[in-house]
């Protein structure tokens, strides 16, 4: 204590110095198919993304097109949650609907 610290200060620093650090982030990407119905992936984009209803369209038509497209961007474990629920979803309506997260 007479340097001006203590050693429980040293021992903090390097957690103190992990926990200011941003969260990496993720996103969350739908993948066109031929048999999952465009209403059902609307559908998705508007419960599972919290869509408004043009936007949903409009996203869903861009992966029909393109081949995939950007659903939200999230951290780890929200990404992970999306994409669960878009499978389980997907998979109870019986589409083979695929979802995929890629580090930003
Ligand atoms: N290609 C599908 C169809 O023509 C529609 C579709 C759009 C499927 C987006 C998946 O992520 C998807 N019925």
């Amino acid at each position: 204590m007479s340097q001006g610290h203590s050693d429980s200060d040293i021992a903090l620093f390097p957690k103190n110095a992990t926990e200011v650090r941003e969260p990496s982030m993720f996103r969350v990407m739908l993948l066109n198919d031929d048999y999952t119905t465009m209403e059902f992936v609307v559908e998705i984009l508007v419960k599972v993304f919290h869509k408004h209803y043009d936007e949903a369209a409009r996203i869903m038509l861009h992966v029909h097109n393109e081949g995939s497209g950007l659903c939200g961007i999230y951290t780890f474990e929200v990404a992970e949650s999306k994409v669960h629920t878009v499978h389980t979803l997907a998979r109870e309506n019986g589409f083979p609907l695929k979802c995929t997260m890629e580090k930003e």
